[in-house]
């Protein structure tokens, strides 16, 4: 072959290969491309081997060429295999890409127990006729919780609170501590402490030895209340019970008042309101169990003895009382069948309200 012909072949072998790696769009077209020209055995590796038997003044002019179109080649090559990655990162960038228009993932946002939503719903109603909210321990002595109420020892009373006492002994071998089975012992300390006229409302969480069902739990809250004064009245009682009433379950509630005993009363109430469920109708009602009313605190005019016990005159004072248990509330307003459902910690039922 000629030194001419030699070089043409090189120009011809160029030109294929530059159109060939134009053609090449893939890492693996642009590979089989590097092999088919410059691999062992590739055709430029052919003609660059095909020197070696020329001349060497042959050798030095197309050695010259062949290199030339090496380079050349070479850096066609790296220029594609630019190419191809720097298309796969646009095309990963692409399917990557953040749309910071999309709405954010919503953060689930925690809200206060059904308890305490309710706790604030009562201690508002009565902070709006003016009672004071004021707490206390739940650990009590049973002078607090009892005697100080007209409740003594082994009288036949103490039946209606089971109590929770303390691992505490006396000299005298009684067990006088215990966790509060009402948050009367509040109020006792509230008269002890100050002088009418008292209005108060205590909340707060009280005990019972109690077998857990339905309507009963061995912790639950209540809220009682006081007030005491000159002439303070049942009708008092009444008004300020009937006002509750219709600022926690509707303005066109009907209230029923019954007699009732509790030792620290004198006379001593049941409180009802007409069903607010079946609007008092009764018959086939869940709410109320077909009754039209539903019983929803214990009230009474203090007992007479329990105002001497603080040291009140108890000819110059009278007053009133009730308590209420917060979860039965609740239940009644909210719907809720279990008082255990309170307790159980699940965000399906605590969501709700
Ligand atoms: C009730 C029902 C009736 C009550 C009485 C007193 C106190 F200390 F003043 F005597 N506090 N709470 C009372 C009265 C509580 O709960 C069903």
């Amino acid at each position: 072959m000629t030194t001419d012909n030699l070089l043409r072949n090189l120009e011809e072998l160029q030109a294929k290969a530059l159109d060939d790696l134009k053609a090449s769009s893939s890492q693996e077209a642009v590979e089989q491309w590097r092999v088919a020209y410059m691999g062992r055995r590739g055709e430029l590796t052919q003609v660059l081997r095909g020197l070696a038997p020329l001349a060497p003044e042959e050798r030095r002019i197309v050695g010259a060429a062949a290199n030339k179109v090496k380079a050349l080649l070479e850096e066609g090559l790296a220029g594609a295999e630019d190419a191809i990655k720097s298309a796969a990162l646009q095309a990963m960038a692409e399917q990557g890409r953040i749309d910071v228009t999309l709405p954010g993932r919503p953060v689930p946002l925690g809200r206060l127990h059904p308890t305490t939503q309710i706790l604030r719903e009562i201690c508002a109603a009565f902070v709006s006729m003016g009672f004071q909210v004021v707490e206390g321990p739940e650990v009590e002595w049973d002078h607090y919780n009892f005697e100080m109420l007209n409740i003594p020892k082994d009288h036949p009373a103490r039946d209606m609170w089971d109590t929770l006492w303390v691992d505490h002994v006396d000299e005298q071998g009684e067990r006088p501590m215990l966790l509060r089975t009402h948050t009367s012992p509040m109020q006792i300390h509230t008269m002890e402490n100050t002088e009418p006229p008292i209005r108060v409302l205590v909340p707060g969480k009280c005990y019972r030895y109690e077998a857990t069902d339905a309507t009963h739990e061995s912790q639950f809250y209540q809220v009682e209340g006081l007030a005491v004064d000159e002439g303070i009245t049942f009708a008092d009682l009444k008004g300020t019970l009937y006002e509750f009433a219709r600022l926690l379950f509707g303005a066109d509630r009907k209230v029923r008042f019954r007699v009732d005993y509790f030792p620290f009363v004198e006379p001593g109430a049941e409180m009802a309101i007409d069903c607010f469920a079946c609007k008092g109708e009764g018959v086939g009602c869940r709410v109320c169990k077909g009754t039209g009313w539903i019983e929803i605190m214990g009230a009474g005019m203090v007992n007479p003895k329990v105002l001497e016990g603080v040291g009140y005159d108890s000819s110059k004072y009278t007053g009133f009382a009730f308590g209420m248990g917060a979860e039965r509330i609740a239940m009644l307003k909210y719907g809720i069948e279990d008082i255990r459902l309170f307790h159980n910690n699940d965000l399906r039922f605590l969501g709700q309200f």
